[in-house]
């Protein structure tokens, strides 16, 4: 592959995004992809701080602006120290969660202009954009999130909120629904894992004859 490929992971809390991420990641590099998994906020050194001041509950008085920023902010160190270089070194990389989140959880969740939140997300992620999303469809209730043993500050939000998050969600799959699939998740982990694998490996199939396609032209 001469350019990596980037496929996101999206959907709600505790839905096993990062469970069928190592597992997809498994499976790919034993098919010899070079493969890296990280996750948003985090997997920087400064990510890592700034996912520690959006989670923490007792950041009560975090306003929505701040906090929609706080996520594009993690976004561009994350992208910039890992994410650009490791595509144009080749590597697939699976995110869990990029800027559909954002505009789930900070526009329809928090009603934070979605057509702001879109402009400030190209500034921040220029031509990095997913070939593929995968949007787990597992929704909880929020009390299930609120009573699971440490909710961070998003978990313990309403289920008004948690909704709109979902509506938003499906929104985007239905504006978009070459990039976002909608995998169903089963009760058995493999059956889900099959069909993620099975989109994955369409998306890397089209990647390639397209690429293959470009050479010969
Ligand atoms: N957020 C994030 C925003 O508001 N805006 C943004 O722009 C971004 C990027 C991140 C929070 O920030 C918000 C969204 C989130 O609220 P987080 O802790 O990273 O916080 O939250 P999540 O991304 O949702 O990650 P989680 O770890 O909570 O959930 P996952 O990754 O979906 O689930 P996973 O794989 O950890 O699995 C959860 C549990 O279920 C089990 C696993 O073993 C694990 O214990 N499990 C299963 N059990 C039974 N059957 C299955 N099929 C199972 N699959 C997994």
């Amino acid at each position: 592959m001469a350019k990596g490929a980037f496929i996101t992971f999206e959907g709600p809390e505790k839905s096993g995004k990062s469970t069928q991420a190592r597992l997809l990641s498994r499976y790919l590099v034993n098919r010899g992809y070079k493969t890296i998994f990280v996750r948003e906020p985090g997997s920087t050194k400064l990510g890592e701080k700034i996912r520690k001041l959006l989670l923490d509950k007792k950041n009560t008085e975090m306003s929505t602006l701040t906090e929609m920023l706080l996520y594009m902010a993690a976004r561009a160190q994350i992208i910039d120290e890992v994410i650009r270089p490791a595509l144009e070194k080749g590597y697939i990389v699976l995110c869990d969660r990029f800027l559909d989140s954002t505009i789930a959880y900070q526009g329809f969740g928090c009603g934070l202009d979605i057509r702001a939140i879109k402009d400030i997300g190209r500034t921040v992620a220029g031509s990095v954009r997913p070939e593929l999303t995968l949007l787990l469809d597992f929704w909880k209730s929020a009390d299930h999130l609120r009573n699971h043993k440490r909710p961070d500050r998003i978990e313990m939000r309403s289920e008004v909120f948690h909704r709109k998050v979902k509506e938003g969600y499906f929104k985007l799959a239905k504006q978009e629904p070459r990039r976002i699939k909608i995998i169903k998740v089963e009760k058995d982990l493999n059956e889900t894992q099959d069909k993620i694998r099975k989109a994955v490996d369409r998306c890397l199939s089209k990647m390639s004859s397209a690429r293959k396609a470009r050479v010969r032209f």
